[in-house]
């Protein structure tokens, strides 16, 4: 979606001859998110820590709201950060195989394979409740990668 409105965008300054110069082609997610307003949060998300197959938060809770999950794949192994509304046992998400089940689950967010120091920057309005965070990259979830995140 954000593609073709970007397409839209350079098709605009194109046709403006230049008038609009600021954000074409920007993410929007610069580093000047304060948080001033209530319900505004950033996490910290590290893919591969402290181990492998591990994943650990800067904080464990946020308020209802716009969060904004800053990833990094901090281990040796692509990863994949996903995010699924869940309550209960962050291990107890269906699983088919030996990966989570996209067709049981709603997956709100994926980031695809992230290689070995890779960042991404994931924006999401969250209501409150439990989220499980996880990497589906092949077997990580049933080795263990996954993470409790409650939205309060
Ligand atoms: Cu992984």
């Amino acid at each position: 979606m954000s593609r073709w409105l970007r397409w839209g965008g350079l098709a605009a300054v194109f046709l403006v001859a230049g008038l609009q110069t600021a954000c074409v082609g920007g993410d929007g997610e610069g580093e000047g998110d304060t948080g001033d307003g209530s319900g505004d949060a950033t996490v910290a998300v590290a893919l591969g820590k402290p181990h492998e197959f591990g994943i650990e938060l800067s904080v464990p809770s946020a308020p209802a709201g716009e969060v904004t999950f800053e990833v990094t794949n901090g281990g040796s192994l692509p990863h994949q950060f996903a995010i699924v509304r869940h309550d209960g046992d962050p291990g107890s998400l269906p699983v088919t195989d030996v990966n989570v089940d996209a067709a049981q689950v709603e997956i709100l967010a994926d980031s695809g394979n992230m290689d070995p120091g890779a960042t991404a920057s994931i924006p999401l309005d969250l209501e409150p409740g439990g989220y499980v965070i996880f990497s589906n990259t092949g077997g990580h979830y049933t080795a263990g990668m996954y993470v409790g995140f409650t939205v309060e």
